[in-house]
């Protein structure tokens, strides 16, 4: 990349050698990121990670606390470590909102491996006694659990590594976890970890334990499982920061604003919340100094993510796609999308811990000023992928709960619907492709149906992967069809107003 003013010149790359160089209105860190010890191993270095814990980790590191470096290992992403690597793990984060974006220099991730590419080195973190949290962002997906917690034995990677032979590289977190950890075991028995999910699911701790365990149970080391039951902590948390994907703008923006360039830089927003149990078995920095709460029960803070956020993100990703907004500050700005995000949450906050209610007026106020954020840029097209995964956990709650309260699901059924066509793609006159493990699956099943929109909502429900056994439900199917009726008729935006106004 060159200076547009100055075409000869290159810019230098963000790197420990050109940290000094950084224009100074952006916070570097004020250690020395070389003498940072790793005491924290994280699965999964997406952009969510380093927007979010690793920006704690950092707080603590510039308080003096040297031992909470990171190392990041990723699964499949290879690009990602590349682009750490050559830039000596440091990396800008943007905090973008209204006014000029905050750059900051985050120089927490010590190492970043790619697990298959180094599988000794992967190996050996996992069993080193200074790694004394193991953290985890791999997506819903990534638990390998079916709807009824058992292991997904449809998922040809997780029984590929339940067959595995001992010694083979590992394919899914959890045979990277269970290898890595038979090492610890041996090595180093008496080095208690925390095992910490960080991901959007409902009792995520208690979610990783159950899959960690049933994987090692299924691999027949009782050994192990007793270890594990013993030595590891296994913390819940809720987790919450928009981080969109990286784009040019970021880069451009760092260029300009830094004077370097960074590969993979990363977007968010000023807000950024994080509750996580104090349950930590091998110690933890002074997260409460960067804003962390620290709770003996985290399960209704993250009902209330889940239910209120993430199942209003996922409303306004499939009706936005459908009504061709492309991000969510543009769906949030329309009057219809608006009060379809705000109908959501009255069927959603009466299905709240008690605790929660109270909060609740506070919460969604914040999120509309959270999606309406114009600098963020989020598109309706990421939060749309995985639904299969994230539908179970942001709607379905919400739409059981209801209906053995023998109350209505109004706008859950027309989000339910709006999902239903787009997977149908092609097929209902949309262009959307929506990226998803179980989306062929889904296409093939909603295409041999045809047009009929009770039978297509009955055989989108009755897929029990996704939906357990609410396809019984004739309240729900009949729900779903009748909007899946009004969509075909007047547009998602026309049902959307229809359902607005007459609930
Ligand atoms: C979003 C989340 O992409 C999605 O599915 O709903 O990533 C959301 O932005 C975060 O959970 C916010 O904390």
């Amino acid at each position: 990349m060159t200076d547009p003013q100055c075409a000869n010149r290159p810019y230098d790359r963000l790197s420990l050698s050109t940290l000094a160089h950084i224009a100074p209105i952006i916070q570097r860190p004020a250690y020395t990121p070389n003498q940072a010890g790793i005491g924290v191993l994280h699965v999964g270095v997406g952009n969510f990670h380093r927007a979010h814990q690793a920006v704690a980790f950092d707080d603590a590191l510039n308080r003096g606390d040297s031992a909470w470096g990171i190392c990041g290992v990723n699964l499949h992403s290879r690009a990602v470590c590349d682009a750490l690597r050559a830039q000596d793990g440091l990396y800008t984060l943007i905090e973008r909102s209204e006014s000029a974006p905050r750059l900051r220099v985050i120089a927490a991730l010590r190492e970043c491996l790619l697990a298959g590419q180094s599988p000794e080195t992967t190996l050996a973190r996992l069993a080193d006694p200074r790694i004394r949290i193991v953290s985890l962002t791999i997506t819903e997906k990534g638990y390998c659990l079916d709807p009824q917690g058992e292991l997904d034995r449809s998922q040809a990677d997780l029984v590929a590594d339940l067959k595995a032979a001992p010694h083979a590289t590992p394919r899914t977190a959890l045979g990277w976890l269970a290898r890595g950890l038979a090492r610890r075991r041996e090595q180093a028995p008496d080095a208690a970890l925390t095992l910490m999910s960080c991901d959007n699911l409902s009792a995520n701790g208690k979610t990783l334990k159950r899959a960690l365990l049933s994987f090692v149970a299924a691999r027949g080391d009782a050994a192990l499982e007793r270890w594990l039951e013993q030595q590891v902590s296994f913390p819940c948390s809720m987790v919450d920061r928009i981080v969109p994907a990286t784009t040019d703008a970021d880069r451009e923006t760092v260029q300009r604003v830094a004077g370097l360039t960074d590969a993979w830089p990363i977007s968010t927003e000023p807000f950024t919340q994080w509750v996580v149990e104090d349950r930590f078995a091998a110690g933890r920095p002074d997260l409460a100094a960067s804003g962390v709460q620290l709770a003996d029960d985290v399960s209704g803070w993250e009902d209330m993510k889940l239910r209120l956020l993430n199942a209003a993100h996922s409303l306004i990703a499939y009706t936005g796609l459908l009504a061709g907004l492309s991000t969510v500050d543009q769906a949030i700005a329309h009057p219809a999308l608006r009060a379809a995000v705000e109908q959501l949450w009255d069927e959603a906050i009466p299905t709240l811990p008690r605790t929660m209610k109270p909060l609740a007026t506070d919460y969604c106020r914040e999120l509309l000023i959270r999606f309406a954020n114009p600098a963020l840029a989020h598109r309706t097209e990421q939060i749309a992928a995985d639904g299969s995964k994230k539908i179970p956990v942001r709607w379905l709650p919400t739409v059981r709960q209801r209906l053995d309260q023998g109350r209505t699901v109004g706008i859950l059924a027309l989000a339910l619907a709006a999902w239903l066509q787009c997977l149908r793609g092609a097929s209902a006159g949309i262009s959307v492709i929506i990226k998803d493990p179980q989306a062929q699956t889904l296409a093939k099943r909603l295409d041999s149906i045809g047009t009929d929109p009770k039978a297509l909502a009955h055989g989108l429900l009755s897929y029990e992967p996704v939906f357990g056994d609410l396809g019984h439900s004739q309240e729900l199917v009949s729900a779903v069809a009748a909007k899946l009726h009004t969509i075909n008729k007047a547009g998602v935006l026309g049902t959307l107003n229809e359902a607005t106004i007459r609930p």
